[in-house]
């Protein structure tokens, strides 16, 4: 089978790693549209596919191809995804976060929930967090029933895309030569620190990046109050989160029976020999499609109802393009 793919926001840190997978997974790419608005079209890009030449978007050339990923604002995609959708149009996957929490859109981790995408015409990707964490708590759900859980994120600048990654560099730099630090993508200087703050606060107090990962969980896990929480921080890394998760469980558990079940998990890969100095870290998981997982051991309160992990994952790939290509497999399955 070979689809007519359309891909808009291809210029993005998030396109770009789209069109990458793809290519690499051998997706039955027949013909590849790159949308964009009026101020790079007619532009070439440079891809595994060979140069191509950006398309002006319109909607009616969307409704063209079979699959149209989206890898741009909310705010586009909320206008103009369901009209790619409609009728006998597109199958849209989005990555932003619009059509999230609509009862009639699926949210999906193929992992997890990837029947789901044979019959809709409009899928949304999850949160990177969000994909990150599922991928290693879904195995952990089925295994021994969780009953709470708690994360604290260590998030890359690769999070709020190329401007993100391009401000953590040139703050770096400035720094180390005692410059000033500038925070235009960040709410604070990001480079030699740490910000508690990623995406707006909510009245509870809680950030919307934290109450992503509590309602995206819940929704992809079918676990309506599923008991977790977060705290987002953003950290100097240029690519890949990290997230330390404590969970409580319904059912005893042991690091080694948590073990054996990540270990056939899909999507995961176990990096856990601390005595080999081997465990999950940024540098190591980057460009790689699993999610390492490691640093597995029972957690001193909850005791054998309880597990300490710590995880990392590559946020442009499992986090978004990797995971918005295998929704696209999952559909043609
Ligand atoms: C970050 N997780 O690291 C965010 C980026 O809901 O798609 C992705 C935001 C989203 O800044």
């Amino acid at each position: 089978e070979n689809l007519h793919v359309g891909v808009i926001g291809a210029t993005g840190a998030v396109g770009v790693e789209l069109i990458n997978v793809m290519f690499d997974r051998n997706f039955p790419v027949g013909e590849l549209t790159l949308f964009a608005s009026e101020r790079s079209a007619g532009k070439t890009l440079e891809t595994k596919y060979g140069t191509k030449t950006v398309t002006l978007f319109s909607v009616e050339e969307a409704r063209k191809c079979d699959i149209v990923f989206l890898a741009v604002s909310g705010d586009f995609a909320k206008e103009y995804a369901p009209q790619i959708a409609a009728g006998d149009g597109a199958l849209v996957i989005d990555n932003s976060s619009a059509f999230r929490l609509n009862d009639d859109v699926p949210l999906i981790v193929p992992e997890i929930n990837g029947d789901l995408a044979k019959t809709a015409k409009l899928i949304a990707n999850p949160n990177c967090t969000t994909a990150i964490a599922a991928v290693a708590l879904w195995p952990l759900h089925q295994a021994f029933g969780l009953k709470k859980v708690f994360v604290s994120t260590y998030q890359a600048a690769s999070g709020a895309g190329q401007p993100g990654m391009n401000e953590l560099r040139e703050g770096l730099a400035a720094g180390l030569k005692g410059e000033e630090i500038k925070a235009e993508v960040f709410s604070h200087p990001l480079a030699f620190n740490v910000i508690p703050h990623i995406d707006t606060f909510q009245e509870n107090g809680y950030t919307r990046e934290e109450m992503k990962v509590t309602w995206e969980t819940r929704k992809i896990f079918g676990v309506p109050d599923l008991a977790i929480s977060c705290t987002a921080v953003r950290i100097p890394t240029e690519r890949t989160h990290s997230e330390s998760i404590v969970v409580e469980t319904e059912k005893p558990v042991t690091p080694q029976a948590a073990r054996d079940v990540l270990a056939k998990a899909r999507g995961v890969k176990l990096v856990d020999n601390p005595e080999k100095l081997e465990y999950p870290m940024p540098i190591n998981a980057t460009k790689q499609y699993d999610v390492e997982v490691g640093r597995i051991r029972t957690n001193l309160i909850f005791g054998d109802h309880g597990l300490e992990l710590f995880v990392a994952g590559d946020q442009l790939l499992k986090g978004a393009a990797l995971n918005a290509v295998q929704i696209a497999e999952a559909s043609i399955a």
